[in-house]
């Protein structure tokens, strides 16, 4: 048995796109109603995650653009801005993704630092 008492302690249903079943008290009113409801989708939007390069003293300015245009898909100018942000303020955005993708992003960087003996640090963070 629900009733309004019940519903109002649960977190309220947030709807998404293409989701026109209403939000919970519209949803037991319409129950109340005798309304059939249609069931809700049980799609989930992912959480996302920040990837960030930080600076460091050593690491070639051309060397990081590179690394925006080859794995974060930026043109030379968007490259040139992030990593003069990166070079002036310490951390900077590259993207944001997936867990999947962002982990990955990380990942791919890293190696690809290590391969060039470049001490380039990039991590993700939940957004
Ligand atoms: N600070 C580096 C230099 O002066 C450039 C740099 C920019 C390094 C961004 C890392 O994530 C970075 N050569």
């Amino acid at each position: 048995m629900t009733d309004n008492k019940d519903i109002s302690l649960k977190k309220p249903h947030k709807a998404q796109d293409g989701d026109d079943s209403g939000n919970d008290f519209e949803r037991e009113n319409r129950k109340q109603a005798g309304i059939l409801l249609k069931p809700r989708p049980k799609t989930k939007k992912p959480s996302m995650y920040k990837v960030l390069l930080l600076n460091d003293d050593y690491t070639p300015m051309e060397f990081v653009v590179h690394i925006l245009e080859r794995f974060f898909n930026k043109n030379r100018q968007e490259a040139t801005d992030v990593m003069l942000h990166v070079h002036r303020r310490g951390v900077g955005l590259c993207g944001i993704f997936t867990y999947e993708v962002a982990e990955s992003k990380v990942q791919q960087v890293m190696d690809f630092a290590r391969m060039n003996e470049q001490p380039l640090q990039c991590t993700m963070e939940k957004e």
